[in-house]
């Protein structure tokens, strides 16, 4: 930037209004612009910050409202980039009220002289990017307009107050009050009639203060939301002790944390609870009174599945029956319409009981819907209400609405960000837009923002921003833009992570549902704080990919792509995999090898209740197989799937593969047998092959005694497993059965080919590796018998099978030979389909409850044994598969045919 200044400067224009020229500007002095200013200066940075209000605290500014105070713990809601101004300050209570946050801000303004570069009671009218000369053009309401190389959105989230969207606001003779925009001098309402509209956090917090000054106060509810103790008072002992005991650590945990808070993770999941410990668990996060701790410390399933969900919600409702004295009251303010965390729960004080107060009516708007605002008060479908005044606790256009409702704001090529957005916000990391050249946003849309500590996500975005200003200061760099690639494949990021949390099945500011005709989606990143973070450093590190940088005098620089291709569980799976330093698998021996599976699966989670597990044997060609029986908890008789587990003919058994068998067992409704077939070394090709026939004979012809429908069954194997599958229907055919009703092959080895392209792709990264393939193919068949179709059976005669469904993952070796495998099939008119997961491993579908975005796979699957064996399609959905009902499938390639 060699233009770079270290005072601001003035300027002409030529319409011959001032210009403040600088480097940076940012919009808003909340904590995000305060922090950014001070880095920025620190860097060398001539900048200048503009605020409309006539104050530094951003959001703290405007919601004066009663009641109002942050529901992050002070501990945690504070900056951490200067251990001295942690010292300097300390908050007198566990949640701050609206004030002392206000006075915590202007304190850091003052420690850090930040008001001589803010420019307050100034507006940004329009901001528009000067393509020849590479700057942004601001124009202000008052005072110089700024020019400037780079401009920053430190807007805040929530920033933007949504009109009441209500009939005759204009026509009420009494007093009017927006929580988003509450008047600085005090408003008395003693003695008066009082309404609120709106049960958000806002008006959960002013509602039992109110009802304290009122006469009477009605509250007009439209949704009930969940609304937890705040148990305020001093801050914690054990969360300060917990700061104080290893400030450093404290602070870093935070940031590579979930939430931004730190809390360690959970890992039990709530089937494998009892009532009682549930209750237990429960009690003790709602004694905490911390909303972090009620979401995330429960169990672990209870912020990504419907039903572990379900179990939270009735535990709240239970509260707030228990609280509210008047049963209808208790029933019109318990929520039953969004999952608990879909929607910004609340932390209250009082606010339950407060509907206890002779004084203070509750009004349900979904049986008696506001008509009209008249002149006295407010009239519902069935009655009117006599007001003097009316509050508006009606909440905010959330995150675009910062952003986009501020100003117009246009580009490169004089396209306006409103109509780039005009189906959404489209971001590449929630920083930028690609378009916008030098555009940031602090905490946008594609960002953690609001599902995070604010704090901890607006220093890390502030330190990501300066760093790569001062990096392209250096390296001569004057613009940096997104990429239309990086943009688009971080969408499909966004809608990866939203598939992983409950977020989607609520209408809510999140997904820009309380603003009518607004786009919807969820707008905030879902992935998590410290997942994100690691991304956003990738990026930086990965030579600044998906950003175009240009300079005068330095060649362009264009690292082009997506930041992240796999399933965002896939890849923490896969980080956590690679931090654990695990041994090669193939270095072990098969012996060791088999230690470290039986090891490494007794970490996992044991899978759901089915109606009954049954060990047994059956006879093989050369002696008894084990095998583990799963039956459905549902009437009998079940079709029933026969099973071979995965493990490169050489690892597993009949148990190793539970928790999918187990999952399939529920979703599908059918009985799955689970097959010891024998191993290599040991005992080398054919033999898995043939046991694999020989069992599924046997069970087919003892259908009936294992409490399965007599009749054809079906097969289905992972991998290895899968290959024995997809072999023992070639065998079934040519031997005179028994009949197969369908083939269900996940990740197949189906041809000893090792040069497709997905062997060199995925060859090692992502769990099964090349060398762990060769390894498998050599304990268990010479080169010589490898053309044999009972180990490629892509080399088999293929007509005449009976239909399969074939799963193919993107990142696994075995990719291509499963597509060859279904497409071979169909050209052999086989009934198949397929589905390619896009951003998943090997083992993606069989880890259940670890990668939550293999459920919507496995709920394809189980539909298409059901269609095999010419059962109902809508059982899975029935029987306790609840977190399908709204998942999106992954990529379906090519239909049945
Ligand atoms: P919220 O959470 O968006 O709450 C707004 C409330 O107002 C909510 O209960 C809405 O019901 C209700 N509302 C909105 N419009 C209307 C109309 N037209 N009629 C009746 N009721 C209406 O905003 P807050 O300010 O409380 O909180 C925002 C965030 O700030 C909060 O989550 C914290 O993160 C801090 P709805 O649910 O839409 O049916």
């Amino acid at each position: 930037m060699p233009e770079a200044t270290v005072a601001t400067r003035a300027s002409e224009a030529t319409s011959g209004r001032t210009v403040q020229q600088v480097d940076v500007a940012v919009v808003g002095a909340g904590f995000a612009g305060l922090y950014l200013l001070h880095r920025l200066r620190k860097a060398g940075f001539a900048t200048v910050v503009l605020d409309e209000a006539n104050d530094v605290g951003g959001t703290w500014y405007w919601n004066r409202y009663p009641g109002a105070r942050c529901d992050i713990q002070t501990v945690d809601y504070s900056y951490t980039f200067d251990p001295e101004l942690e010292s300097a300050w300390t908050w007198s209570e566990k949640y701050a009220t609206q004030p002392e946050i206000l006075r915590y801000l202007g304190f850091v303004a003052d420690r850090y002289d930040l008001r001589r570069d803010i420019r307050f009671g100034t507006r940004v009218k329009e901001a528009t990017w000067d393509e020849a000369a590479e700057r942004w053009l601001l124009a202000t309401d008052n005072g110089a307009n700024v020019s400037c190389r780079f401009y920053i959105m430190a807007t805040g989230c929530l920033s933007a107050p949504k009109p009441p969207e209500i009939a005759g606001v204009g026509d009420f003779r009494g007093e009017v009050y927006f929580t988003g925009r509450w008047p600085h001098q005090e408003v008395n309402l003693v003695g008066k009639r009082v309404a609120v509209i709106g049960t958000g956090s806002s008006g959960i917090q002013a509602i039992p203060l109110i009802a304290e000054q009122a006469a009477h106060l009605t509250v007009f509810q439209r949704t009930p939301n969940f609304a937890l103790p705040a148990h305020n008072g001093p801050a914690p002992s054990d969360r300060v002790a917990m700061l104080e005991g290893n400030r450093a650590g404290y602070r870093e945990q935070a940031r590579w944390s979930l939430a931004g808070v730190p809390w360690p993770q959970q890992t039990a999941v709530s089937w494998q609870l009892s009532d009682a410990e549930r209750r237990e668990r429960f009690e003790k996060a709602w004694a905490t009174g911390d909303l972090v701790c009620i979401l995330t410390q429960l169990w672990a399933d209870q912020g990504v599945d419907v039903d572990g969900n379900a179990l939270v919600a009735q535990l709240i409702r239970e509260k707030i029956r228990a609280i509210v004295t008047d049963p209808e009251t208790a029933a019109a303010l318990s929520p039953y319409d969004h999952p608990f965390g879909a929607k910004r729960p609340c932390l209250d004080t009082n606010y339950y009981a407060t509907y206890n107060r002779p004084n203070v009516t509750l009004v349900n708007l979904r049986q008696e819907p506001i008509k009209a605002i008249t002149a006295f008060g407010i009239t519902t479908s069935k009655r009117s209400f006599d007001l003097d005044v009316i509050v508006f606790a009606t909440g905010f256009d959330a995150m675009t609405g910062a952003i986009m409702a501020v100003h117009p704001i246009t580009g490169r090529g004089g396209k306006p960000l409103s109509s780039v957005w005009a189906e959404g916000p489209q971001t590449y990391l929630g920083l930028t837009v690609a378009g916008f050249p030098n555009l940031f946003m602090i905490t946008g849309p594609g960002s953690p923002s609001v599902l995070s500590n604010m704090i901890v996500s607006i220093e890390q975005h502030a330190d990501w921003v300066v760093d790569r200003l001062t990096a392209m200061r250096e390296a001569g760099f004057t613009t940096i833009e997104a990429t239309e690639r990086a943009q688009a494949g971080w969408a499909q990021h966004m809608a990866d992570c939203s598939t992983l949390t409950l977020h989607r099945l609520a209408n809510t500011w999140y997904t820009g549902a309380n603003v009518p005709g607004k786009a919807q989606g969820v707008m905030p990143y879902t992935g998590g704080v410290g997942p994100y973070r690691a991304i956003c450093n990738e990026v930086a590190s990965r030579g600044l990919l998906g950003f175009k940088l240009t300079g005068p005098n330095v060649p362009e620089q264009c690292n082009d792509g997506e930041i992240v291709r796999l399933q965002p569980d896939v890849r923490l799976v896969l980080n956590m995999l690679a931090d654990m330093k695990l041994p090669e698998i193939e270095s072990l021996g098969a012996a060791g090898a088999r230690a470290f599976v039986t090891m490494f699966n007794a970490g996992r989670p044991a899978g759901r209740p089915v109606g009954e597990v049954v060990d047994g044997t059956l006879p093989g060609t050369d002696g008894p197989l084990r095998y583990r029986l799963y039956r459905p908890a549902t009437a009998g008789p079940h079709p029933i799937v026969v099973y071979f587990h995965g493990g490169g003919w050489v690892l597993g058994d009949e148990q190793s593969d539970e928790p999918f068998c187990r999952d399939m067992c529920r979703r599908s409704g059918m009985i799955f047998v689970s097959v010891g077939y024998r191993h290599a070394p040991e005992h080398r090709f054919p033999t898995a092959a043939e046991d694999g026939y020989a069992a599924t004979r046997w069970v087919a012809e003892h259908a009936a005694e294992l409490g399965g429908t007599p009749g054809p069954v079906l097969v289905a194997g992972w991998s290895a497993g899968a290959n024995i599958a997809a072999v023992t229907c070639q065998l079934a055919r040519d031997r005179g059965g028994p009949p197969i009703a369908g083939q269900l092959l996940l990740c197949p080895v189906t041809d000893a080919t090792f040069d497709r392209r997905s062997y060199i792709d995925n060859a090692t990264g992502y769990f099964l590796t090349r060398p762990l393939m060769y390894w498998f193919w050599d304990l268990y068949c010479s080169p010589a018998d490898r053309t044999d179709p009972r180990v490629s059976p892509l080399r088999g005669k293929l007509e005449g099978l009976p239909p399969a469904f074939v799963v193919t993952c993107e990142f696994d070796p075995l990719r291509d030979e499963g597509v060859a495998y279904a497409e071979a099939l169909r050209v052999a008119g086989v009934p198949v389909e397929q589905l390619k997961a896009r951003g998943h491993i090997h083992t993606s579908f069989t880890m259940v409850d670890v990668v939550i975005t293999g459920v919507a796979g496995r709920a394809r699957m189980a539909d298409a044994l059901r269609r095999f064996a010419g059962l109902p399609q809508d059982m899975g959905k029935r029987e306790g598969a609840g977190s399908d009902r709204n998942a999106s499938p992954p990529e379906a390639i090519a239909a049945a045919e």
